[in-house]
């Protein structure tokens, strides 16, 4: 099957409760939908959550690589001929998550046609991925409801904190507010989005002593080299790389410079493709994962799913996969469901998200 056409849709979801963290506010799933056609009829499909703080890709950049730079050299490629497509994304530098949903949707359309579900083309490990919930910043107090809340309603036990402001004491008190509210047995830990310096991050350490927290993400620019080291090399716990790692390069360069020794991995950014190559380096390198999220949609967690339940050591921790409750709506014809704390993969060719078209029309921009 070759590549017919390839369609970049621009749409527009309003979130019902927007997420805030040290880098940034999300208010609007601004997304682009991509589709990629085989010359059979066949449809693949992928979100692209642009995040202009983080990596500096928007919904018009997205849309313009992708229609503009990677569409008219795809088209007309053999679908299964994935180191030509990569061989052609290559060629340009960054928009990884263009290059992610191109990915994605290429891997989509690869399990149609084969008729196998994607789960299964990339590993087949399990079926499913325990959940973690992402909590946006807030007063404690307001935490803790939304966290117990998530506990009874989906059985979810695993949380990842939103961190990064000052006065530190805003966090430390938040920290000491779940844990005691929570009990011993949910899993907390925390992602300041580069909002400390390495040093804060260290005394946040300490003033968190015996909480329990298991992981502190992205505590500071990983640029600052010397204290990241520093922080890396005294905190007790791991401390894991996203937006410093969104390439397998990225990945080595800040595993063997001690900036991280632990990486967060998000299809979003990735695609299946190269989050495979980052895992492969991790796991040869004795070094954990988390299935992180790109404050993605329905169809985003789905893809992250897809991927994290088909390796063992992808699938070890729970994954953030829930974020999507907070949007007012979604593109997904067959909602996820989250039971008993977890989220299955789809049993169907492809990845499984098959869009309502209804609501695309609704939703779309042009
Ligand atoms: C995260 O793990 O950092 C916030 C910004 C982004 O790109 O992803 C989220 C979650
Ligand atoms: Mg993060």
């Amino acid at each position: 099957m070759k590549i017919e056409r390839i369609e970049a849709i621009p749409y527009a979801i309003p979130y019902t409760h927007p997420l805030k963290f040290a880098s940034g506010e999300v208010e609007t799933a601004d997304h682009v939908l991509i589709r990629i056609y085989g010359d059979d009829g066949l449809v693949g499909t992928a979100d692209a959550p642009p995040r202009p703080y983080t990596y500096g890709e928007t919904q018009d950049s997205i849309m313009s690589i992708v229609e503009k730079v990677f569409a008219p050299q795809l088209v007309g490629l053999d679908l299964m001929d994935r180191g030509k497509a990569h061989g052609v994304m290559g060629r340009t530098v960054n928009n990884q998550v263009a290059k992610g949903a191109v990915d994605i949707a290429l891997w989509d359309l690869i399990g149609k046609s084969v008729g196998t579900p994607v789960h299964k083309l990339l590993g087949g490990y399990t079926d499913r991925m325990r959940v973690s919930h992402m909590l946006g910043f807030r007063p404690a107090g307001e935490l803790l409801d939304e966290a117990l809340r998530f506990g009874e309603q989906y059985g979810i036990t695993t949380f990842k904190l939103k961190v990064g402001r000052r006065p530190l004491a805003l966090d430390i008190e938040a920290c000491h507010v779940l844990r005691e509210g929570l009990g011993e047995d949910v899993e907390l830990y925390l992602d300041a989005n580069r909002g400390w310096t390495a040093n804060e991050a260290l005394e946040v350490l300490q003033r968190t002593e015996g909480l329990g927290l298991t992981l502190l993400e992205e505590p500071c620019d990983a640029k600052e080299t010397m204290s990241r080291r520093r922080l890396v090399e005294k905190s007790p716990i791991p401390v894991v790389g996203d937006e410093s790692v969104p390439t397998a390069g990225d990945v080595s360069r800040e595993l063997l410079s001690g900036g991280c020794n632990a990486i967060c991995i998000k299809t979003a950014r990735s695609g299946f493709t190269e989050a495979q190559q980052i895992l492969g380096l991790c796991t040869g390198l004795g070094v954990d994962v988390t299935m992180g999220n790109q404050i993605d949609t329905q169809i985003g967690s789905l893809a992250t799913v897809t991927f994290g339940a088909a390796h063992e050591a992808a699938s070890r921790r729970a994954g953030e996969l829930s974020n999507f409750l907070d949007m007012a709506d979604d593109l997904l014809a067959e909602p996820l469901r989250i039971e008993n704390g977890t989220i299955a993969v789809r049993d169907v060719p492809g990845v499984g998200a098959e869009v309502d078209e209804e609501k695309l029309a609704r939703y779309r921009m042009n």
